[in-house]
């Protein structure tokens, strides 16, 4: 095993400067500008009293001014913005799941959609109650990928997926009315009940917006991961790098960056073919080299190994590198910056999606139809526009981990299935976690989820976090930008065992794994509400007994407040480090901080502070605290 390689958060913020020194010389604007220019921020706005669904308005909520025109007080309008925050979350993962399932209608056995995982596919086949006897698997595709895409419209019962939980969670949920209906019921009950002159009352509000997070996570979002991954592949352990130091100075750069893996794999499936590498060798090229950010990074890293260049706030430097041929993007966390950014470099800016279209861009509508088609064009514009670098201009920040990604919970049960030793046969389940937990030489599991923000020191919290959480022997399970930040700085390489207590140490190397997990994209969060409810069934504890909590310390999106709603629904302690716009509000704080448990025996501790050490300590205490309820 090498010798463990961190990267800080110091070396991170020096390359970043290096790189605002090249921005400043062709005279770009960055985010770092913008938020000066944004800064102090409207105080209406950061506490969520501003109001203007209606033209009477806007109103905004002082001392002087308690109750907007129509009467509405603080409570109502901090409620109504939370329930459309979530609304706008909750649609556009579920809006990717539905992508997905089309995208799976079209699979046929000669490419370029197909089904990789059929054993996925019949096993959910079976849990759906559909027949799977004697069907021929592109047929039961098809038919699979229709019955989900009809979930977003069901007209009558809840999402299917809600029966993975155990049967005390199923129940809470139907008894406290957040047990998630259709998708798109959902979104249009939160914009009927936040119109003007509907609901005003705290707790309904609070209460629609843990349903909307439920459709999220126990419906769009467990789609677009489990059909993603009988189409691509269900992720299995596998190693790459991460950070600016995988782009290669002699090579084509290509970046993809988004949500929806299905045009990065075509992209990734033809830069390895000899007829782009001669192409890329002809311009001068050594050869092309693929890189991912954000989600779409996340899942071709998880299912291909592909390098992660960077997180949500490194997108800019992707391309302040000047050694960016092509930033190829599909939805969601795309800056409206690189429009205006690419022109100050060579770099080409493809917009695929209908969903996300920008100025300044190239728009390439991609489609089930001409899916080879466009990834051949972008490939093959990107190779040929490596001769229109400006050469001094060219600087890439020469940081660089390495990671094990691919922890899928498939994976992780076929990884625990290796460290059996015991005479009872636990193949296939989580119960050798469940005793190292018991045991105590794991303390219990924190879920790292979410965005990273300026409001935040970008990063920071999401690696000090977990390198205090390994310390204290509690393993990480990490998805989305916050486990690019694991993998950036090192933390998901093997070797980091070494900065872990004794016992999460011992159980790396006996499991032989890194002490934090990469899960995947935003929408594989699914996989972990799936990964906690196996261990209760397991166990035969409920989810809110374990212990186990989640945390998105940076989060910026509508999408992370949809997760929130549906982990904390699920029964597990949540953390946030930014104020979700509430705080205006003392009934929905309360209601969301406390209030809630008595539905879902979970809820929120928000720490607007984002303090380090209070975050810490405060994870710490509720892992300790549901161990010493449990007796263990
Ligand atoms: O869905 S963590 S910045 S990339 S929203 Fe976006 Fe936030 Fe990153 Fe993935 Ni998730
Ligand atoms: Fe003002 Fe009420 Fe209209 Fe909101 S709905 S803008 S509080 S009048």
């Amino acid at each position: 095993m090498s010798e463990f390689k961190q990267v800080t958060i110091e070396e991170m913020e020096a390359a970043t400067e290096r790189l605002l020194e090249t921005a400043a010389r062709v005279g770009a604007d960055t985010y770092q500008v913008r938020v000066k220019n944004q800064s102090p921020h409207c105080k209406f706005g950061e506490q969520g009293v501003c109001c203007r669904i209606c033209t009477m308005g806007p109103c905004r909520i002082t001392p002087k001014a308690p109750r907007g025109i129509c009467g509405c007080d603080a409570h109502g309008i901090v409620g109504r913005n939370f329930v459309r925050f979530t609304a706008g979350g909750g649609a556009t993962h579920s809006d990717h799941g539905r992508e997905i399932c089309f995208e799976l209608m079209a699979a046929k056995p000669e490419g370029p959609f197909k089904v990789s995982d059929p054993e996925k596919l019949l096993r959910i086949a079976k849990e759906w109650d559909v027949e799977t006897e004697g069907k021929d698997i592109y047929d039961l595709a098809h038919e699979m990928a229709e019955l989900a895409a009809m979930e977003y419209g069901k007209v009558r019962g809840f999402q299917n997926w809600i029966k993975r939980a155990p049967e005390h969670t199923q129940k809470l949920w139907i008894d406290n009315e957040v047990a998630p209906r259709a998708v798109d019921r959902e979104v249009s009950t939160c914009m009927h009940m936040t119109h003007m002159g509907n609901s005003s009352k705290a707790e309904a509000l609070v209460r629609q917006s843990l349903r909307m997070g439920m459709a999220d996570g126990w419906g769009g979002s467990m789609t677009g991961t489990e059909f993603s991954d009988i189409m691509f592949g269900t992720p299995m352990p596998v190693d790459t790098e991460a950070n600016l130091g995988v782009m290669k100075e002699d090579c084509v750069n290509i970046v993809m960056h988004g949500h929806d893996p299905s045009l990065s794999e075509f992209i990734v499936n033809l830069s390895d073919s000899p007829e782009m590498l001669a192409r890329a060798k002809a311009v001068g090229a050594k050869g092309i080299v693929v890189s991912g950010i954000c989600c779409t990074g996340n899942e071709i890293t998880m299912r291909r190994g592909i390098p992660m260049v960077g997180n949500f706030l490194a997108q800019e430097n992707v391309i302040l590198t000047g050694a960016c041929e092509a930033i190829v993007v599909d939805v969601q966390c795309i800056f409206p910056a690189l429009g205006p950014l690419t022109k100050c470099f060579h770099t080409k800016f493809y917009t695929t999606s209908k969903i996300c279209q920008q100025p300044m861009s190239e728009f390439i509508h991609f489609t089930t139809d001409n899916a080879m088609d466009v990834a051949t064009q972008i490939v093959e514009e990107a190779i040929d526009n490596f001769k229109n670098r400006k050469k001094d201009l060219v600087h890439i920040p020469q940081l660089k981990a390495k990671a094990t990604v691919g922890y899928s919970v498939e994976a992780i049960v076929k990884q625990l299935d290796t460290v059996t030793n015991s005479q009872v046969d636990k193949t296939g389940t989580t119960l050798p976690l469940i005793e190292c937990i018991t045991s105590g030489v794991i303390r219990g599991a924190v879920a790292m989820v979410g965005c990273n923000n300026p409001k935040v020191r970008p990063d920071y919290l999401h690696i000090e976090l977990m390198k205090k959480l390994i310390a204290n022997d509690i393993v990480i399970i990490a998805s989305g930008c916050s486990a690019q930040a694991a993998a950036r700085a090192g933390l998901m390489d093997k070797a980091a065992k070494e900065i872990c207590g004794a016992g999460l140490k011992r159980v790396c190397e006996l499991a032989d794994i890194p002490p934090v997990l990469h899960m995947g994209s935003c929408v594989d969060i699914s996989r972990m509400v799936v990964l906690a409810s196996e261990l209760a069934k397991d166990s035969g504890l409920n989810i809110s007994q374990l212990p186990v909590v989640g945390c998105a310390p940076e989060y910026m999106s509508e999408k992370a407040i949809s997760i929130g709603n549906y982990v904390v629904a699920t029964g597990i302690e949540t953390f946030l480090g930014v104020d979700p716009y509430v705080s205006g509000s003392s009934e929905v704080t309360e209601w969301l901080t406390s209030g809630i448990r008595d539905w879902v025996e979970a809820a929120y501790h928000i720490y607007e502070d984002h303090d380090l050490d209070r975050m810490t300590q405060g994870m710490i205490d509720c892992i300790e605290e549901k161990r010493a309820a449990i007796g263990i």
